[in-house]
């Protein structure tokens, strides 16, 4: 569906690619990158903070309309594409989906992105022995996120269901990440739902064309 939606955020970024995977998955068509008015927008910047208060990516430019906070993104595009719902229906499951998105990009999203996963960037600008232990320490809070999340994946196919949501488009990925880091910072083979999830979520092709191919 034609739409003229222009998502603002790096290809590397999760929540850009959460945001990617719901528009993929309600066939909403789109454009991202980094570019507002003609101008390349680098963050931390002030250009940023116009369009996001606290300069933070992604943010969806559908004509004169601006919206930030990925959950907030994701289902305005649930709405407004034609694709099938990727929430459910009753008032307890939409309740209970809505507390797993949250979730997802709060305290998962910084066990294990912020605090871990976005930790390895910085390894070549920080002492590198120290960095390495701060991410070591950061070990046991992933762990305890992974536990939480293995426990609930293990009920469903999905997070919440059976069925592919907005809560599964926040998840794969940060899930996805966690098996493409090196050696011992890998995720640990214990999870074994976690790994079915993501051959789950990579067998579909949205999933594969945004998580595996975009560049
Ligand atoms: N609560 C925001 C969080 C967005 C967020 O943390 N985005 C990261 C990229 S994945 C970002 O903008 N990082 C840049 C920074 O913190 O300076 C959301 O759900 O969209």
């Amino acid at each position: 569906m034609k739409q003229n939606i222009y998502i603002v955020g790096p290809q590397f970024s999760t929540f850009l690619r959460s945001v990617l995977l719901t528009c993929e998955e309600k066939q909403v068509d789109y454009e991202f990158g980094l570019n507002i008015d003609g101008q390349q927008i680098e963050f931390p910047s002030d250009k940023l903070k116009s369009i996001h208060p606290f300069a933070k990516v992604p943010v969806l430019i559908h004509g004169e309309f601006q919206l930030t906070e990925s959950i907030a993104i994701c289902h305005y595009l649930n709405d407004i594409g034609e694709g099938p719902s990727l929430t459910p229906d009753t008032p307890k499951e939409k309740a209970r989906h809505l507390q797993w998105c949250s979730y997802i990009a709060t305290y998962i999203d910084k066990a294990l992105i912020r605090d871990y996963l976005v930790e390895f960037i910085k390894i070549n600008e920080n002492n590198q022995k120290t960095q390495i232990e701060k991410i070591k320490g950061a070990i046991p809070n992933r762990n305890y996120c992974l536990s939480l999340i293995e426990e609930q994946i293990s009920k469903n196919k999905f997070v919440t269901s059976d069925h592919f949501t907005i809560a599964d488009a926040l998840l794969a990925p940060i899930v996805d990440y966690m098996f493409r880091l090196p050696g011992e910072f890998k995720i640990p083979e214990q999870y074994q739902a976690i790994k079915q999830y993501r051959n789950r979520i990579l067998e579909r092709n949205n999933a594969k064309k945004i998580l595996k191919d975009a560049k």
